[in-house]
């Protein structure tokens, strides 16, 4: 009797541990016996959809050759298991994320789950729309792993798109070129642009009834990560000086924060941070009514979690 007792408590601490861990987004994905990579927001931060695969030649075999393998979060058992996608000697593989982005943010921003007996070098490039590519790094010899700020990206950029080349180094094995399990960002990041004009009247900074639907469904998207840091930037048009329309951004930023504040409840582990920059940082030149509509927005980035980049700092 007392010893069933003891058990039940046992299994309702560890199911009750077990509810906490789901209740992070953030997650330790296992590389080897010895390593595993933390992706702080979880599960989204992986490559979504397969947009162009070249395999290379020669041809890895037929089974190593499921292009979609190489998508969502890792799953490698053993290499009899083709669960993983080979490129083939010079083969090239093209991704894109669609539930998140990344960006140069401090530490390892990107990991690539390259697995098999051998590792294979294979250069990565990064875009923002899938048509402007910038060199990003390689991997090789065990390295699978990129800081951005190697290649001195701007740590402003949200990219979506990412481009991975086999250096042809070895070309023999069945399955010929670098072998990817998952492509994961370390930064990953969700940015939400809204225009202002759908959530304030002009010059005001109370939200407009409509506005609450749109915030809605915003919340919606947020709540994917249940812990971040949510970043809400204003921007404003030239209209008006230029200290009334940074008071303007900065209290607008404020009624969006209130508003998801209101929609999440107290309880959340969510941490905000704003930042009004009036008409500082158009995106267009302030020239034509069109692009004024363009320069007056609310960005809202969710970001991983300021104690994540608390425990890189300590090393
Ligand atoms: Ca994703
Ligand atoms: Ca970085």
């Amino acid at each position: 009797m007392f010893r069933s007792a003891i058990l039940v408590f046992v299994i309702l601490l560890s199911s009750e541990g077990f509810l906490f861990a789901q209740k992070r987004t953030g997650k330790l994905y296992r590389i080897d016996r010895y390593e595993s990579v933390y992706l702080p927001l979880g599960k989204i931060s992986f490559a979504d959809k397969l947009v162009e695969f070249k395999v290379g030649t020669p041809v890895p075999i037929k089974k190593y050759r499921d292009s979609i393998q190489c998508l969502d979060e890792p799953n490698y058992k053993n290499y009899q298991t083709p669960n993983f996608l080979s490129l083939g000697c010079g083969g090239s593989l093209t991704v894109e994320f669609t539930d998140n982005g990344f960006m140069n943010l401090p530490g390892d921003d990107l990991y690539l789950f390259e697995v098999g007996p051998s590792q294979e070098a294979a250069k990565v490039e990064i875009s923002q729309n899938g048509t402007d590519w910038v060199y990003a790094g390689k991997i090789a010899g065990g390295k699978s792993s990129l800081d951005l700020s190697n290649e001195g990206i701007d740590p402003e950029i949200v990219f979506y798109f990412l481009r991975i080349t086999d250096l042809k180094e070895l070309c023999k094995s069945k399955s010929a070129g670098a072998d990817i399990d998952a492509i994961g960002a370390i930064n990953s990041v969700i940015k939400l642009t809204i225009n202002a004009d759908v959530l304030f009247d002009v010059a005001k900074y109370d939200l407009k009834e409509t506005a609450r639907h749109s915030l809605d469904s915003l919340a919606k998207t947020i709540q994917k990560v249940d812990k971040a840091t949510i970043l809400i930037e204003g921007h404003t048009d030239s209209d008006g000086d230029e200290i009334s329309n940074m008071e303007l951004s900065k209290n607008r930023c404020i009624s969006v924060k209130n508003r998801l504040y209101e929609i999440f409840g107290k309880d959340v582990l969510y941490e905000f941070e704003i930042k009004p920059y009036g008409e500082s940082k158009p995106r267009f030149p302030n020239d034509s009514e069109e692009n004024k509509q363009q320069n007056r927005s609310v960005e809202i980035t969710v970001l991983p979690p300021k104690d994540y980049y608390d425990s890189i700092n300590k090393g």
